[in-house]
Formats: structure tokens, sequence, C-alpha cells
């Protein structure tokens, strides 16, 4: 069931990719989501390129499936990741926070399917005319960076002005969410921050454990004034940027504060004074669960909400 033009494109048993969250999405992560037959991503974030590729050699030695790489265009170090993702040969690439508009050629001419994370209509169409091969439309409930639009406005609107593959992401963490974006005419789903409490995630048990607290208004947006706003979970960091953004500070001064937040929070666990990004969807995960189990429970309450829906049909 659920066999959309995503599981042939990239050849996985359900269409259900896992987020390429920067620190979180390490190879053992991609590497167990993949195993149970989604499609994990190893995130290069903000890494040099050799921390990414031990991640991708580590991941090779994980799992004999396919998995992607998500390349962080505001990365510094992003025409090295790109250089080692070719001659890895990595079957999939995501994109974020940006075009990636340039390296796209380079990739289809090995074969690797392209898959650039968009924000908005008018960049979902500029995607498929250079040759993507899906999108992923992730709407402002998402965690980390995010666009403005929601995922129920957005993924309609770019389903019906492109012929490619849409993944829909933000804002989906189980079956419900799967089915509800296959009926707003996605043919995938991206799901982040329900493996940010995947067993298999290598993220500080401090991080997982405020995603497990996390009520429905603690995922906030700030930065709004760098242009670049982030959904994270409220805490001592949130503050002082908010008030920070009061006083109208300058744009550099603002950017400061963050440098340094996500790997603070991940890998040193200080959920305090680190980034905790998230998305809104953290009120509703409520377990550490293997990531097969994760997939499996998706898979079968879409199966099972598909069976309520029918009764509403009638006699
Ligand atoms: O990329 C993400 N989420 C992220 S990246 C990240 S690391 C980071 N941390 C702090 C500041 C900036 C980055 C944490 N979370 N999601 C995918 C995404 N892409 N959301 C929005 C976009 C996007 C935005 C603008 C994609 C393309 C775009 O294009 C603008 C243009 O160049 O036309």
């Amino acid at each position: 069931m659920f066999q959309t033009r995503i599981c042939q494109l990239l050849n996985i048993q359900y269409p259900i990719i896992q987020g390429g969250m920067a620190w979180v999405a390490t190879a053992e992560l991609a590497a167990a989501v993949s195993e149970a037959g989604g499609l994990g991503i190893i995130a290069a974030g903000n890494a040099p390129a050799e921390v990414v590729e031990k991640e991708i050699q580590k991941a090779k030695e994980l799992t004999e499936k396919p998995f992607g790489v998500n390349i962080m265009l505001l990365s510094p170090f992003v025409d090295e990741v790109v250089e080692v993702v070719y001659r890895e040969r990595i079957p999939v690439i995501t994109t974020g926070a940006g075009n990636p508009g340039r390296f796209i050629n380079q990739f289809k001419e090995i074969g690797t399917k392209i898959i650039p994370v968009v924000p908005s209509v008018a960049l979902a169409k500029r995607m498929e005319k250079l040759g993507a091969d899906a999108v992923i439309v992730e709407g402002t409930e998402a965690g980390g960076h995010i666009g403005e639009l929601t995922t129920m406005v957005l993924v309609p609107s770019v389903a019906r002005e492109v012929s490619i593959p849409v993944i829909a992401a933000g804002g989906i963490v189980d079956g419900k969410g799967l089915l509800g974006a296959l009926s707003l005419g996605a043919e995938g789903v991206q799901i982040g921050t329900r493996f940010i409490c995947a067993t298999e995630c290598t993220a500080h048990e401090n991080y997982k454990q405020m995603v497990l607290r996390a009520k429905d208004r603690d995922a906030i947006v700030t930065a709004r004034a760098t242009g670049h706003p982030v959904r994270t979970l409220k805490n001592k960091l949130t503050k002082e940027f908010a008030a920070l953004e009061k006083t109208g500070a300058p744009l550099e001064e603002l950017e400061k504060l963050g440098v340094g937040r996500l790997r603070l929070a991940v890998v040193d666990g200080d959920i305090e004074n680190g980034s905790v990004m998230a998305g809104q969807v953290a009120a509703m995960v409520s377990q550490i669960q293997p990531a097969k189990e994760i997939i499996e429970e998706i898979v079968h309450e879409a199966e099972a909400q598909m069976e309520v829906l029918q009764k509403y049909k009638g006699e």
C-alpha cells in the first residue's frame, strides 16, 4: 500500500523520507531509516567535507539500502561537500536553505536524484524547469530554518503547478499526517522531528527528552529580523534572542548569538543555552522508538485511517 512514484524514483518500500537535520541526522539514523524501508538522510549541515565523507562511509557499512545526503546551501563548505557526494555516487540528494540550481546538471549526468526543499510555488516551478526529480514542499510548521506558508496551503498549491512528484514536509508525524499529505496531492512525506526520538538517533538524551516534554505552543519562531527565521523549542536562548531582537540590535549581533548553538544542544546536551530545533509536532511525539517501529506505526495508522474515511461514504 502507498506505492507512489516516490517509491519507484528512490527505490524504497514506503514513501517516507527522514528529514536532513543538521547534527541530528547522522549515519546511524540514516541507516536505520533506510533499513526500515524509508529513505534515510545524512545531513551535511555546516560540517566540513571530511566529516560528511566519514558519515557516508559509516552508513555504507551499516546498510546496503539506498540513503541520501542533505546539502545545506548556506554552509561555508558547500562546494567541497558537493564534491564528496558526487564522488561517493550517493543516489539521492536533498537540499535546503537555498537554490541548488548550479549543482543540478552535474548530478543529473551521473543519475543522482536531486530533490530540493522549497518554501514556495515559484521556487518549485523553477526547480522543475532546471531538472529536479521531485520537490520537498516544507510548511512553516517544520523545525529549523523555515518559510512562511503552511503545509496545508503549500502542498496543494505546488502539486497543481508541477508534474514532478511532491513530498510534503512540516507538521507530519503520524499515519494521519501521511494520509493527509497524500490527500493534498503529495506522493510522499518527509518527517524530521519524530526521528529525533528514534532509538538510533545519536542526538543527546537531553534533546530527545525536551522534544518528548514539548507542548503544542513550545515550538516558537525567532530570528525573523535576520531574514532567516528558525523554529526551536522555547528556552533560555529563545528568551535572550527575543529580547535582543526587541532592542533592534544589528543583524551581526543577532547572528552572533546563534553561532554554534545547534551543536551545543544536539551534541553537548545544553538545552537551555543551545538551539533545540524542532517542529510544531514535537508536542505529538511521546516516546523513543526504533526507526523501524516508527515507520511501521505510521504506515499501519495511515491504512487504518483509510478504513475510517471509507465509512464517511455511507451505504
Ligand atoms: O533547510 C531547512 N532547515 C534547516 S537548515 C538549518 S541549519 C541553519 N541554521 C540556522 C540558520 C540557517 C540554517 C536548520 N534548519 N529546511 C529546508 C528549507 N529550505 N526551508 C526553507 C528553505 C528554503 C529557503 C529559501 C529553500 C530555498 C530558498 O530559496 C531562496 C532562494 O535562493 O531563492
